[in-house]
Protein backbone atom coordinates (compact mmCIF):
# COMPACT_ATOMS: atom_id res chain seq x y z
CA UNK A 1 0.00 0.00 0.00
CA UNK A 2 1.14 3.56 -0.73
CA UNK A 3 1.94 5.12 2.58
CA UNK A 4 0.17 8.45 3.29
CA UNK A 5 0.59 12.02 2.84
CA UNK A 6 1.07 14.27 5.89
CA UNK A 7 0.07 17.88 4.77
CA UNK A 8 0.15 20.45 7.29
CA UNK A 9 -1.43 24.14 7.25
CA UNK A 10 0.14 27.05 9.74
CA UNK A 11 0.40 30.63 10.52
CA UNK A 12 -0.14 33.32 12.30
CA UNK A 13 -3.81 33.91 14.05
CA UNK A 14 -6.94 34.61 11.71
CA UNK A 15 -4.96 33.07 8.26
CA UNK A 16 -7.34 31.43 7.06
CA UNK A 17 -6.16 27.46 8.06
CA UNK A 18 -9.59 26.71 9.24
CA UNK A 19 -10.86 28.11 5.68
CA UNK A 20 -8.74 26.69 3.28
CA UNK A 21 -8.54 23.06 5.01
CA UNK A 22 -12.43 22.58 4.85
CA UNK A 23 -11.96 23.48 0.74
CA UNK A 24 -8.35 21.21 0.88
CA UNK A 25 -10.59 18.28 2.23
CA UNK A 26 -13.08 18.36 -0.63
CA UNK A 27 -10.68 19.09 -3.03
CA UNK A 28 -8.55 15.74 -1.71
CA UNK A 29 -12.02 13.88 -1.61
CA UNK A 30 -12.82 14.77 -5.07
CA UNK A 31 -9.72 13.34 -6.50
CA UNK A 32 -10.19 9.86 -4.56
CA UNK A 33 -8.01 10.68 -1.36
CA UNK A 34 -9.30 9.34 1.94
CA UNK A 35 -8.74 12.48 4.38
CA UNK A 36 -8.55 12.37 7.77
CA UNK A 37 -9.03 16.50 8.86
CA UNK A 38 -7.57 17.19 12.13
CA UNK A 39 -5.99 19.97 14.58
CA UNK A 40 -3.39 20.80 17.37
CA UNK A 41 -3.37 21.44 19.94
CA UNK A 42 -5.99 18.86 20.28
CA UNK A 43 -7.21 15.68 17.82
CA UNK A 44 -7.95 13.17 20.04
CA UNK A 45 -9.89 13.45 23.15
CA UNK A 46 -7.31 13.57 25.19
CA UNK A 47 -5.90 16.10 23.42
CA UNK A 48 -8.68 18.40 23.08
CA UNK A 49 -8.71 18.42 26.88
CA UNK A 50 -5.02 19.54 26.52
CA UNK A 51 -6.23 22.09 24.80
CA UNK A 52 -8.76 23.66 26.34
CA UNK A 53 -6.32 24.11 29.31
CA UNK A 54 -3.72 25.59 27.32
CA UNK A 55 -6.21 28.10 25.76
CA UNK A 56 -8.47 28.76 28.90
CA UNK A 57 -8.22 32.30 30.92
CA UNK A 58 -8.05 29.62 33.98
CA UNK A 59 -4.34 29.24 33.51
CA UNK A 60 -3.41 32.62 32.97
CA UNK A 61 0.62 33.15 33.75
CA UNK A 62 1.46 29.16 33.13
CA UNK A 63 5.07 28.64 33.04
CA UNK A 64 6.53 28.66 29.04
CA UNK A 65 7.87 25.10 30.15
CA UNK A 66 4.45 23.36 31.25
CA UNK A 67 3.10 24.97 27.85
CA UNK A 68 5.32 23.81 25.69
CA UNK A 69 5.10 19.92 27.62
CA UNK A 70 1.23 20.30 27.33
CA UNK A 71 1.64 20.97 23.62
CA UNK A 72 4.14 18.11 23.46
CA UNK A 73 1.96 15.91 25.43
CA UNK A 74 -1.38 16.66 22.98
CA UNK A 75 1.12 15.75 20.24
CA UNK A 76 2.31 12.19 21.64
CA UNK A 77 -1.41 11.39 21.71
CA UNK A 78 -2.17 13.00 18.48
CA UNK A 79 0.50 11.27 16.55
CA UNK A 80 0.13 8.15 18.25
CA UNK A 81 -3.45 7.73 18.15
CA UNK A 82 -4.24 9.49 14.99
CA UNK A 83 -1.61 10.22 12.78
CA UNK A 84 0.46 7.52 12.30
CA UNK A 85 -2.35 4.92 11.88
CA UNK A 86 -4.05 7.05 9.56
CA UNK A 87 -0.58 7.35 7.68
CA UNK A 88 0.09 3.80 7.65
CA UNK A 89 -3.51 3.20 6.18
CA UNK A 90 -2.67 5.44 3.04
CA UNK A 91 -5.00 8.56 3.91
CA UNK A 92 -3.77 11.99 3.89
CA UNK A 93 -3.74 13.71 7.14
CA UNK A 94 -4.47 17.10 6.94
CA UNK A 95 -3.37 19.04 9.78
CA UNK A 96 -4.46 22.51 11.22
CA UNK A 97 -1.05 23.82 12.92
CA UNK A 98 1.84 21.23 14.16
CA UNK A 99 5.55 21.44 15.70
CA UNK A 100 6.23 24.84 13.85
CA UNK A 101 3.77 26.39 15.25
CA UNK A 102 5.58 25.73 18.92
CA UNK A 103 9.02 26.52 17.68
CA UNK A 104 6.97 29.93 16.33
CA UNK A 105 4.78 30.40 19.51
CA UNK A 106 6.88 29.16 22.68
CA UNK A 107 10.19 29.95 20.56
CA UNK A 108 9.38 33.15 19.01
CA UNK A 109 6.86 34.68 20.84
CA UNK A 110 7.96 33.37 24.16
CA UNK A 111 11.52 33.23 23.81
CA UNK A 112 11.83 29.33 24.84
CA UNK A 113 15.55 28.49 23.31
CA UNK A 114 14.65 26.64 19.55
CA UNK A 115 17.26 24.02 21.19
CA UNK A 116 14.63 22.67 23.82
CA UNK A 117 11.92 22.00 20.99
CA UNK A 118 14.14 20.16 19.00
CA UNK A 119 14.76 18.00 21.84
CA UNK A 120 11.00 17.23 22.46
CA UNK A 121 10.34 17.57 18.44
CA UNK A 122 13.11 14.74 18.41
CA UNK A 123 12.14 12.19 20.84
CA UNK A 124 8.23 13.10 20.37
CA UNK A 125 8.09 12.32 16.57
CA UNK A 126 11.70 10.26 16.13
CA UNK A 127 11.67 10.58 12.00
CA UNK A 128 7.77 11.35 11.31
CA UNK A 129 7.99 15.22 9.70
CA UNK A 130 5.31 16.76 7.68
CA UNK A 131 5.75 15.97 3.72
CA UNK A 132 4.06 19.56 3.12
CA UNK A 133 3.45 22.63 5.20
CA UNK A 134 1.43 25.22 3.59
CA UNK A 135 2.31 28.66 5.24
CA UNK A 136 -0.52 30.90 5.08
CA UNK A 137 1.02 34.00 6.01
CA UNK A 138 -0.41 37.92 5.81
CA UNK A 139 0.75 40.65 8.13
CA UNK A 140 -0.14 40.18 11.78
CA UNK A 141 -2.36 43.59 12.11
CA UNK A 142 -4.83 41.40 9.50
CA UNK A 143 -5.28 38.45 10.67
CA UNK A 144 -5.40 39.41 14.01
CA UNK A 145 -8.32 41.79 12.69
CA UNK A 146 -10.02 38.96 11.19
CA UNK A 147 -9.67 36.56 14.59
CA UNK A 148 -11.36 39.44 16.69
CA UNK A 149 -14.52 39.05 14.26
CA UNK A 150 -14.85 35.59 15.91
CA UNK A 151 -15.43 36.87 19.76
CA UNK A 152 -14.09 36.04 22.96
CA UNK A 153 -9.70 35.83 22.56
CA UNK A 154 -8.16 32.83 24.15
CA UNK A 155 -5.05 33.08 25.76
CA UNK A 156 -2.58 33.50 22.87
CA UNK A 157 -4.82 36.34 21.19
CA UNK A 158 -4.46 38.13 24.09
CA UNK A 159 -0.40 39.04 23.35
CA UNK A 160 0.07 42.18 21.57
CA UNK A 161 1.20 42.67 18.07
CA UNK A 162 5.04 42.06 19.21
CA UNK A 163 4.55 38.69 19.71
CA UNK A 164 2.75 37.86 17.05
CA UNK A 165 5.51 39.66 14.51
CA UNK A 166 8.13 37.63 16.77
CA UNK A 167 5.75 34.36 16.00
CA UNK A 168 5.49 35.13 12.03
CA UNK A 169 9.35 35.64 11.80
CA UNK A 170 9.97 32.45 12.90
CA UNK A 171 7.34 30.65 10.46
CA UNK A 172 8.81 32.75 7.72
CA UNK A 173 12.39 31.33 9.02
CA UNK A 174 11.80 28.19 9.19
CA UNK A 175 10.06 27.98 5.38
CA UNK A 176 13.31 29.77 4.06
CA UNK A 177 15.63 27.06 5.64
CA UNK A 178 13.46 24.13 4.34
CA UNK A 179 12.28 25.26 1.10
CA UNK A 180 11.60 21.60 -0.14
CA UNK A 181 9.18 20.90 2.76
CA UNK A 182 7.54 24.28 2.79
CA UNK A 183 5.35 26.23 0.44
CA UNK A 184 4.37 30.10 1.46
CA UNK A 185 1.11 31.63 0.33
CA UNK A 186 0.48 34.81 0.17
CA UNK A 187 -2.88 34.62 2.74
CA UNK A 188 -4.18 38.50 2.71
CA UNK A 189 -5.89 37.95 -1.01
CA UNK A 190 -9.61 37.41 -1.38
CA UNK A 191 -10.40 33.60 0.14
CA UNK A 192 -11.13 32.42 -3.70
CA UNK A 193 -7.70 33.57 -4.83
CA UNK A 194 -5.99 31.89 -2.00
CA UNK A 195 -7.57 28.57 -2.44
CA UNK A 196 -6.64 28.39 -6.19
CA UNK A 197 -3.25 28.89 -4.75
CA UNK A 198 -3.27 25.66 -2.69
CA UNK A 199 -5.26 24.05 -5.12
CA UNK A 200 -2.55 24.31 -7.38
CA UNK A 201 -0.26 23.14 -4.96
CA UNK A 202 -2.26 20.21 -3.98
CA UNK A 203 -2.52 19.55 -7.88
CA UNK A 204 1.30 19.21 -8.49
CA UNK A 205 1.51 17.07 -4.69
CA UNK A 206 -1.36 14.37 -6.25
CA UNK A 207 0.99 14.36 -9.74
CA UNK A 208 3.71 13.40 -7.41
CA UNK A 209 2.10 11.00 -5.25
CA UNK A 210 0.54 9.00 -7.97
CA UNK A 211 3.87 6.99 -9.18
N1 LIG B 1 -0.28 26.97 19.54
C1 LIG B 1 -0.59 25.87 18.80
C2 LIG B 1 0.97 27.12 20.16
O1 LIG B 1 1.22 28.11 20.84
N2 LIG B 1 1.89 26.11 19.99
C3 LIG B 1 1.62 24.97 19.29
O2 LIG B 1 2.49 24.07 19.20
C4 LIG B 1 0.33 24.85 18.67
C5 LIG B 1 0.01 23.62 17.87
C6 LIG B 1 -4.73 27.66 18.97
C7 LIG B 1 -3.56 28.38 19.53
O3 LIG B 1 -2.56 27.46 19.92
C8 LIG B 1 -1.28 28.04 19.71
C9 LIG B 1 -1.47 28.95 18.53
C10 LIG B 1 -2.90 29.39 18.60
O4 LIG B 1 -2.96 30.64 19.21
P1 LIG B 1 -5.74 27.57 16.57
O5 LIG B 1 -7.11 27.61 17.11
O6 LIG B 1 -5.42 26.62 15.51
O7 LIG B 1 -4.59 27.36 17.64
O8 LIG B 1 -5.31 28.98 16.06
P2 LIG B 1 -6.03 30.21 15.58
O9 LIG B 1 -5.04 30.98 14.81
O10 LIG B 1 -6.67 30.87 16.76
O11 LIG B 1 -7.12 29.75 14.58
P3 LIG B 1 -8.08 30.74 13.94
O12 LIG B 1 -9.35 29.98 13.81
O13 LIG B 1 -8.08 32.08 14.58
O14 LIG B 1 -7.49 31.10 12.56
P4 LIG B 1 -7.56 30.39 11.19
O15 LIG B 1 -8.06 29.01 11.28
O16 LIG B 1 -6.24 30.62 10.59
O17 LIG B 1 -8.61 31.29 10.40
P5 LIG B 1 -10.11 31.02 9.94
O18 LIG B 1 -10.13 30.24 8.71
O19 LIG B 1 -10.89 30.55 11.12
O20 LIG B 1 -10.52 32.50 9.56
C11 LIG B 1 -10.66 33.50 10.53
C12 LIG B 1 -11.71 34.54 10.01
O21 LIG B 1 -11.20 35.16 8.84
C13 LIG B 1 -12.04 34.90 7.72
C14 LIG B 1 -12.90 33.70 8.09
O22 LIG B 1 -14.13 33.72 7.43
C15 LIG B 1 -13.04 33.89 9.61
O23 LIG B 1 -14.05 34.81 9.88
N3 LIG B 1 -11.16 34.64 6.58
C16 LIG B 1 -10.88 35.57 5.64
N4 LIG B 1 -11.29 36.84 5.47
C17 LIG B 1 -10.79 37.51 4.39
N5 LIG B 1 -9.93 36.96 3.49
C18 LIG B 1 -9.51 35.69 3.62
N6 LIG B 1 -8.62 35.17 2.73
C19 LIG B 1 -9.98 34.94 4.74
N7 LIG B 1 -9.75 33.66 5.17
C20 LIG B 1 -10.47 33.51 6.30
Amino acid sequence: MMPGRFIVVDGVEGAGKTTQLAFMGDYLKRAGQQVVPTREPGGTALGEEIRDLLLSHRHDGMALTTETLLMFAARAEHLERIVRPALAAGRWVLCDRFTDATYAYQGGGRGLPLERIAILENWVQDDLHPDLTLLLDLPVAVGLERAGRRGAADRFEREEGAFFERVRAIYLERAKQRPNRYRVVDASRPVEAVRAEVEAILADWLERSDG
